[in-house]
């Protein structure tokens, strides 16, 4: 497949580029660095300085033999896409080109009108070039579970049925984000869902969890193919964050009460669901939903399982419950459907001791460059 990746430069776009290159697809990986500009103006840098894109190409073709082609631009600059689009032809254009911090997003108002602005902007201009230049290409964007929140009721995979007044109709699941950034993404299913129904083109929107690891095929090649590994209260999610804190032995930071319950999902599977979407394409004037994770914890949960880790490895893990620097609820209801991505074949990579274990010895190797200062919350909401 000619494969076309916006956001290459991310936690998840890279080793989806590599994922899709090694198996013998046509990648395209577009990106403007943002991520890396946003992280170094909030000191918010990674645990592994990971080379640039067009660094991390070459690298990766002297290790493994597979080729990468790459443009650096930014997907909110429509001439720009539109010409992405008519030069690579894609078949499949994987959409990660968002700012994606939920605490970046709310730190200030210039936060909050990038995020809006470069969210929404990159998603239109995505539907557009591809409706433009490629109307059958298959658009597999990235969503969050984040935009359900945390409702009283069992959350369906992004469709419900709705009996009113004797008649029924399908809508899609009642949504209420508790972050900008999660808000953004609520508003770019409204945007694919508007076009879907406008022009009969055809999407995968991925509901994903909180991801965690570092370790895939194709990144294990190499330390410098390595992921963007952040541990830092914005950039940072809540398991990396738990092992590099178990490492530099800081206690963990559980915000609250720690009863937040959230589906999670390996690195490897976040690669496995993208390809098995990718597979898998629906039909044209088809929103397709998937939940993207493979397993519900609670915060205490996690930092239980990241402690015992800690410890079998000889380390002193504590554990802190934080004032919450969030607005959430910290004990509820919690039950996502997730069969879509099952049924299409996901194999999921459980979050075992062995695995705590094996990330926490990766990133052991890291110790000396922790940096301290940036584990701590700085945005409250
Ligand atoms: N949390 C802690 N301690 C920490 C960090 C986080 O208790 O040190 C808690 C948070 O309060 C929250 C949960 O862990 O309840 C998850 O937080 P997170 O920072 O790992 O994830 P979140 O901000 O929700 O965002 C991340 C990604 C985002 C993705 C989302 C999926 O950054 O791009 O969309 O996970 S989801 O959470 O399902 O919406």
């Amino acid at each position: 497949m000619r494969v076309l990746i916006l956001g290459a430069d991310g936690y998840l776009g890279w080793p989806t580029a590599m994922h899709f290159a090694a198996r013998g697809h046509e990648v395209v990986a577009v990106d403007n660095y943002l991520r890396r500009t946003l992280a170094l103006q909030t000191r918010s840098e990674p645990l592994m300085a990971n080379p640039d894109l067009e660094q991390r190409i070459e690298i990766f073709r002297e290790v493994t033999g597979h080729k990468i082609a790459f443009r650096v631009g930014d997907c909110a600059d429509y001439p720009f896409l539109q010409s992405v689009f008519r030069e690579s032809r894609p078949e499949v254009v994987i959409h990660y080109a968002e700012q994606p911090s939920a605490p970046y997003s709310m730190r200030g108002y210039p936060e909050a009108a990038l995020t809006l602005r470069n969210n929404l902007m990159t998603t239109l201009n995505v539907v557009w070039a591809l409706h433009q230049e490629t109307p059958d290409c298959h658009l597999i964007k990235l969503g969050t579970m984040g935009e359900y929140g945390t409702p009283q009721i069992e959350i369906e995979e992004g469709w419900i049925e709705i009996e009113h007044k004797g008649r029924k109709d399908r809508f899609l699941f009642p949504r209420q984000a508790g972050s900008l950034y999660h808000t953004t993404k609520i508003m770019d299913t409204d945007l694919l869902w508007f076009y879907v129904r406008m022009w009969k083109i055809r999407v995968t929107d991925l509901m994903q969890g909180p991801v965690y690891g570092l370790s895939t095929p194709e990144a294990d090649r190499d330390d410098r193919l390595a992921p963007n590994f952040h541990y830092d209260d914005l950039f940072g999610t809540v398991v990396n964050r738990f092992l590099v804190q178990a490492a530099a032995g800081v206690p963990l930071t559980v915000y609250g009460r720690g009863g937040q319950t959230r589906g999670y999902l390996n690195l490897l599977d976040t690669l496995q669901c993208v390809e098995l979407a990718a597979t898998h394409p629906v039909r044209n004037r088809e929103l397709r939903i998937l939940n993207q994770f493979t397993e519900c914890f609670t915060i205490n949960e996690l930092a239980g399982l990241v402690q015992q880790a800690g410890r079998a490895l000889g380390l002193k893990v504590e554990i802190q419950h934080l004032e919450n620097p969030r607005q959430e609820a910290e004990e509820h209801f919690y039950q996502p459907a997730h069969s879509g991505l099952m049924e299409l074949g996901l194999q999921p990579h459980y979050m075992s001791a062995g695995v705590i274990q094996d990330m926490l010895e990766r990133v052991l190797r890291y110790q000396n460059e922790i940096d301290q200062a940036k584990i701590y919350p700085r945005v409250c909401w």
